[in-house]
């Protein structure tokens, strides 16, 4: 089949910044190209959408506009660096569509976006399949980025694509400030549609006010209307005109015309089926329908060795738990003990369910975590109150030097890391959750910061309940992905009943005498998959779970290091995770089996499943070296 979309009505403008208003005929060509690309837009996230790929629809339907004519003056021959930035990179889809409408991808490849192995991901990374020409997708990094690029190109403007979302972040007041004092000729054009993943801005930010900030720092600003055509030609060709800083702040509702998201931020997610249906319909796209309502989810069992059937969200519970030990409190201590501070993820990392029973000790910090970490630690400062932040683990890697201070500070924080790892992360490489030993950077002999990983829903319970009156700072990591329960050998749930969480302490899984597999988290039931099948083929393997994931426990590492042979499996980075420190301890107490560790080695190549199998880390993969091992 064709593609289903007539794409042929897009014409790529020519434009030149000594022409102040477009031609009646420009226009047109414009407003048609606006509307096939935002069509495009709409057809081909929602196949994303409808595969369970997941994605961003509004905010990439959104700036069409200034993509388009932005891409106007580069084909014009003028000087702009012939990139568009996106410091919002799930806005992605736009850049695959601009590829495919500029002749550089074919459109059929678009039914591809967020595909495993297909090179359109989550957020724009540089790779063969789709040439994308920069990466993206953590907020806050990409201004400070192009400013180092305008430096390098100082003859041509630089075009960042902005959002009142990345606006939020510290490293974009501190590009504004030396966008200023250089003078770099960076022009940013900020959709500013008062919505991020969690709500709109201007209810739960009051005050904030992008526009209002720039000028602060000295920035030459322009308010204008998104959806006006006309004026937002004049104000880009104007800021090119302009040498200098120059920030548009472009007005607009989430997802202009699109029915079910508009002024939503539920457009900041994938559009729903039946919301591109109503819209594609409308616009007599009835190939596209069709397309649509043939695609199909594809369908994955599987079931594991020595786990349940059924699977928990440990990201999800842990919210529960916390409403757990709050109701315990009396009602008027717990505004007095605990404060829960959101970075606009809370429908991902489970704190919607603490807003939702507990809204007075919650407070929505927006896109910011180094600051949201460090107001979580502060009201964590003094003895018997504590400050509970959490995000996405890949921006962990964001807070180091405020968990340093934390630390000095003797804060009380627990820190809820969720998404961490690889497994089922559809946004790819920039999301992985893959350092999250960084957190393991206090002193021996100073205070404990402890990293804990459950290797499932009830040994969570368990473990944040034991850790909730400790003092410092607590990291508890949990996946996207969800986990089944580890199992017994009788088949009885592993941490059911009277299991008590004791920190520090490693866990005998499975018994064995040939060697033993350590592990934690995500890979603990893949590993105990793979031990079980070897034990079937009668090699004795142990397993043993590590949850305290950085204190080294005697009598666990003797346990299994006294066997011929230890293998760390983790869905952490095999350059920072476990594996580089368990060596370093057998080492170090006389204790030397044959020794191998298996980790995150690549970049992602998109999809959900695919991703632990992709970096070898599938319960064969585990299988194949505990044979090797072995010498099997
Ligand atoms: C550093 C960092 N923190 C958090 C996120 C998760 N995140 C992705 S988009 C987003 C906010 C979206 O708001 P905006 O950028 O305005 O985009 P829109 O909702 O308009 O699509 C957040 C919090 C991220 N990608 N990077």
């Amino acid at each position: 089949m064709s593609f289903p979309i007539d794409v042929s009505k897009y014409k790529r403008l020519k434009l030149d910044v000594s022409q102040k208003a477009l031609s009646a005929e420009q226009f047109e060509q414009l407003s048609a190209n606006v509307q096939v690309m935002r069509d495009t837009i709409i057809f081909f996230s929602a196949i994303a959408g409808i595969k369970g790929y997941a994605g961003h629809t509004g905010g990439a339907y959104s700036i069409v506009p200034e993509v388009v004519i932005a891409d106007g003056f580069i084909n014009g021959g003028e000087s702009v660096y012939p990139i568009l930035f996106d410091e919002a990179g799930h806005r992605v889809a736009v850049q695959y569509a601009l590829l495919a409408f500029n002749g550089e991808m074919p459109f059929e490849k678009l039914y591809e976006y967020r595909a495993p192995n297909e090179g359109l991901y989550g957020h724009p990374e540089p790779n063969p399949e789709a040439p994308i020409k920069f990466a993206s997708g953590r907020l806050g990094h990409m201004w400070p980025f192009v400013n180092g690029v305008a430096i390098a190109n100082p003859d041509k403007a630089v075009f960042v694509l902005g959002s009142d979302g990345a606006q939020m972040e510290g490293n974009d007041a501190e590009a504004a400030r030396l966008a200023v004092a250089q003078a770099l000729n960076v022009k940013i054009m900020i959709d500013d549609n008062n919505v991020t993943i969690s709500g709109h801005p201007w209810e739960y930010m009051p005050g904030y006010d992008v526009a209002r900030t720039l000028v602060g720092h000295g920035m030459t600003v322009d308010v204008g209307q998104g959806e006006h055509l006309e004026t937002m030609y004049a104000r880009i060709r104007k800021a090119l005109a302009h040498d200098g800083p120059v920030a548009l702040v472009n007005k607009r509702l989430m997802a202009p015309g699109v029915p079910g998201i508009e002024g939503s931020h539920a457009g900041h997610d994938v559009i729903k089926k039946e919301n591109a249906i109503t819209y594609l319909k409308a616009r007599g796209h009835n190939e596209a329908v069709e397309f649509l309502n043939q695609v199909e989810k594809p369908k994955v069992s599987v079931s594991y060795k020595g786990s349940s059937e059924d699977w928990g969200s440990n990201r999800s519970e842990f919210g529960k738990i916390v409403n757990g030990i709050l109701e315990k409190m009396p009602a008027g201590e717990r505004m007095k003990r605990v404060l829960v501070i959101d970075s606009d993820l809370e429908g991902s990392t489970g704190l919607k369910a603490i807003r939702q029973a507990h809204p007075e000790v919650f407070v929505n910090g927006g896109v910011q975590e180094r600051g949201n970490f460090s107001a979580a630690a502060g009201f964590g400062f003094e003895k018997g109150k504590q400050g509970i932040f959490s995000t996405f683990s890949a921006f962990l890697e964001m807070i180091l030097s405020e968990s340093t201070m934390a630390r000095l500070n003797e804060a009380n924080v627990i820190c809820h890391f969720s998404h961490a790892g690889v497994d089922e992360i559809a946004d790819n490489t920039c999301h992985f959750g893959i350092n999250i030993f960084f957190a393991h950077n206090g002193l021996q002999e100073g205070r404990d910061t402890r990293l804990y990983f459950a290797a499932d829903a009830i040994q969570l319970k368990a473990l944040v309940e034991r850790i909730w009156e400790d003092e410092g700072i607590r990291f508890v990591f949990t996946t996207r992905s969800k986990v089944p329960h580890i199992c017994k050998e009788d088949g009885a749930k592993f941490y059911e009943g009277n299991y008590k969480f004791e920190p520090g302490k490693d866990e005998i899984i499975r018994k064995g005498t040939a060697g033993y597999v350590v592990s934690y988290g995500e890979l603990l039931y893949r590993a105990l998959d793979a031990v079980e099948r070897a034990r079937e083929d009668g090699i004795d393997v142990g397993l043993i779970n590590k949850p305290t994931l950085n204190v080294c426990d005697a009598e666990g590492l003797k346990t299994a290091g006294e066997t011929p042979f230890v293998l760390v499996v983790e869905g952490q980075n095999r350059l920072t995770g476990l594996g580089i420190r368990y060596g370093t301890w057998l080492l170090e107490n006389g204790l030397s089996p044959k020794y191998k560790y298996m980790g995150v080695l690549r970049p992602g190549e998109g999809g959900i499943q695919e991703h632990i199998p992709q970096q070898g880390l599938a319960p064969q993969d585990i299988y194949d070296r505990i044979k090797a091992m072995a010498g099997k």
